[in-house]
C-alpha cells in the first residue's frame, strides 16, 4: 500500500465548511464515502481526518495526521505560548473570532484589577490562566464545556471569558464585553517531524496551493 497524507479536520462545526473549501479550492477532489473518520482526495495520495476540533492539535503533534485545521484559540488552549509559532504553517483568514472578558452589563469594570478575588467561567483555562498572571489578578477559574455565557445568570461566576464574533449572544444574555484576551482566526498546523520522503513533493504542492488560495481569498 503506497502512503497517503493526512489532514486533520474538524468534522462538524464552525470550521468544517471553510476547511473544505480551501481544500477543493486548492484543487482536492473530495470523496464523500462511507468512511465517516476518513474522506479520500480522489486526485492526489492525500486523506482528511475528520474529527473534533479539540482533538487535532495532539492528533498533528503525535504525528497521526501530518496537517491540521483549526482555530488559534484550540491550538493556543493546548500548548505553550512559546511553542506555538513552530506549530503554524500559515494563518488561513478565516474563522476569526476574539476571546473576550465579559461582565453583566449592571457591573463596573475598570481593568483585569476589578477581577481580582472573582470567579471566572470559560472552557479556556489554561489561556485565561495565563492572562490573569500577566496582568498580577489573582481570580477562581470556573471551566466549564459549554454555555459560559449563562454562568452569571446561575451564580455560577461573576465574569466569563468566551468566544465572541458578533457579541451577540452576548447581548442575549445581558452582559458586555470589558477586555480582549486574545485574537484568533482558523491556522493550518504541521507536525514536528517532516513529511514521508515519498510524500515530499506532495507536501510541498499542498503548501503552495493552500499559500494561494489563502493569499487570493484575503
Ligand atoms: O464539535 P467540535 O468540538 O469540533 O466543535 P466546537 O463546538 O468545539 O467548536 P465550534 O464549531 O463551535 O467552533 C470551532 C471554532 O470556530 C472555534 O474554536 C473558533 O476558533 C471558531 N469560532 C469563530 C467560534 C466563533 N467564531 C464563535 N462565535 N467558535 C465559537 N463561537 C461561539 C462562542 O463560544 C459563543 O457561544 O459563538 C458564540 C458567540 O457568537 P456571537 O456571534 O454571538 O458573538
Ligand atoms: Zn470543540
Amino acid at each position: 500500500m503506497t502512503s497517503r497524507l493526512r489532514i486533520a479536520v474538524q468534522k462538524s462545526g464552525r470550521l468544517a465548511d471553510r476547511s473544505l473549501e480551501l481544500i477543493s479550492g486548492a484543487g482536492l477532489r473530495v470523496m464523500k464515502g462511507a468512511n465517516e473518520l476518513l474522506y479520500r482526495i480522489e486526485n492526489q495520495p492525500i486523506d482528511l481526518l475528520r474529527v473534533r476540533d479539540d482533538d487535532i492539535p495532539t492528533f498533528v503533534a503525535d504525528g497521526v495526521a501530518e496537517l491540521g485545521i483549526v482555530g488559534y484559540n484550540v491550538l493556543a488552549e493546548h500548548f505553550p505560548e512559546d511553542d506555538l509559532e513552530e506549530r503554524i504553517v500559515m494563518r488561513l483568514g478565516f474563522g476569526k473570532c476574539t476571546l473576550k472578558i465579559a461582565v453583566p452589563d449592571t457591573a463596573t469594570y475598570e481593568g483585569p484589577q476589578s477581577l481580582e478575588g472573582k470567579r471566572i467561567a470559560t472552557s479556556y483555562p489554561n489561556i485565561l490562566g495565563k492572562w490573569l498572571k500577566d496582568k498580577g489578578v489573582t481570580a477562581t477559574i470556573v471551566e466549564m464545556r459549554g454555555a459560559v455565557e449563562v454562568a452569571p445568570r446561575m451564580k455560577i461566576a461573576h465574569a466569563i471569558c468566551d468566544l465572541v464574533s458578533t457579541g451577540a449572544t452576548l447581548e442575549a444574555n445581558g452582559m458586555k464585553a470589558v477586555d480582549l484576551v486574545l485574537a484568533s482566526e482558523a491556522v493550518l498546523i504541521k507536525a514536528p517531524h517532516a513529511p514521508p520522503a515519498d510524500l515530499e513533493h506532495v507536501y510541498d504542492m499542498l503548501l503552495r496551493r493552500f499559500d494561494g488560495v489563502t493569499a487570493s481569498t484575503g
